[in-house]
């Protein structure tokens, strides 16, 4: 069990070699898979050319995830802003969920991996909406790590709709004002059940939030490369995990 911690692999150069430390694994990463249509147009490629090799990418850090001891991985799909987007570009991507999935399916479910999305599914073409249902209905009972898709998702979004849910409980004195605390709003938020993340993952340069997961990310370590989406390694991530073990966590104390 923790002798997988030392292959070598799992050692990188910008780190002094150092192993990770086994026992100081995040709980909860979280990924913005950012630059694919960056990674395609550099080579000259058409956009969707970069979402379908960032799809193949997800196999991989999934694994390396679960091999490191990761419990809950989420990654940012697709944005409630995503869909400015050129329209076929938003059809290729509603057509990814179901390609992933019966592709990947039956690995996902030999891993003993549990699926789960979280965003606004009223607004996906009921397609996506059914492949992906079934996904989490047939993982349902898996114990393993908990893979969690955010599918047209956006921060702002979820606290409006919690608020409204909310401002109706209290006027059907369902609950009252004084019950509100940090706690209630977690579990009113769509990560429900999940811990807030310990490490969020930026790809392709960006340096901000752009709307993911403002309540979840208050305490989270933040770990940005230039690295775009489909060249990100396992070595990428086992850098990102190094950079977190170092940096102490406070919590707002001292
Ligand atoms: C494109 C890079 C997997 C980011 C990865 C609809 C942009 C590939 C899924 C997926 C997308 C979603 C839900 C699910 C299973 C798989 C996915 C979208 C985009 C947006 F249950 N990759 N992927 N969904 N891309």
């Amino acid at each position: 069990m923790i002798d997988r911690f030392f292959h070598t692999e799992d050692v990188n150069s910008e780190n002094n070699n150092t192993p990770l430390d086994p026992h100081n694994i995040p709980t909860h990463i979280a990924i913005i898979m950012d630059g694919n249509g960056r990674w395609a147009k550099n080579k000259g490629l058409p956009r969707i050319a970069g979402h379908r090799e960032g799809m193949k990418v997800i196999n991989k850090v999934v694994e390396k995830a679960d091999e490191l001891g990761v419990k809950y991985l989420t990654l940012y799909a697709f944005s409630t802003e995503n869909w400015k987007r050129p329209k076929t570009e938003v059809d290729f991507l509603m057509k990814l969920p179901e390609r992933f999935l019966s592709k990947e399916l039956p690995k996902l479910q030999k891993n003993n991996v549990k699926v789960r999305i979280m965003g606004d599914e009223s607004l996906l073409p009921s397609h996506t909406v059914q492949a992906v249902r079934k996904a989490v209905e047939e993982t349902s009972d898996n114990t393993g790590l908990l893979l969690n898709f955010a599918l047209n998702y956006g921060s702002r979004h979820e606290l409006v709709q919690m608020m409204k849910k909310t401002g109706e409980d209290i006027a059907s004195g369902s609950i009252n004002p004084e019950d509100i605390d940090e706690e209630m709003v977690s579990k009113r938020l769509l990560s429900n059940g999940l811990p807030d993340p310990d490490l969020l993952i930026r790809t392709s340069g960006e340096i901000r939030l752009s709307n993911f997961m403002l309540w979840q990310l208050a305490y989270s370590e933040f770990w940005f490369t230039e690295v775009l989406w489909p060249d990100f390694k396992d070595k990428d991530l086992i850098e990102a995990i190094h950079t977190f073990q170092q940096r102490k966590r406070r919590y707002g104390g001292v």
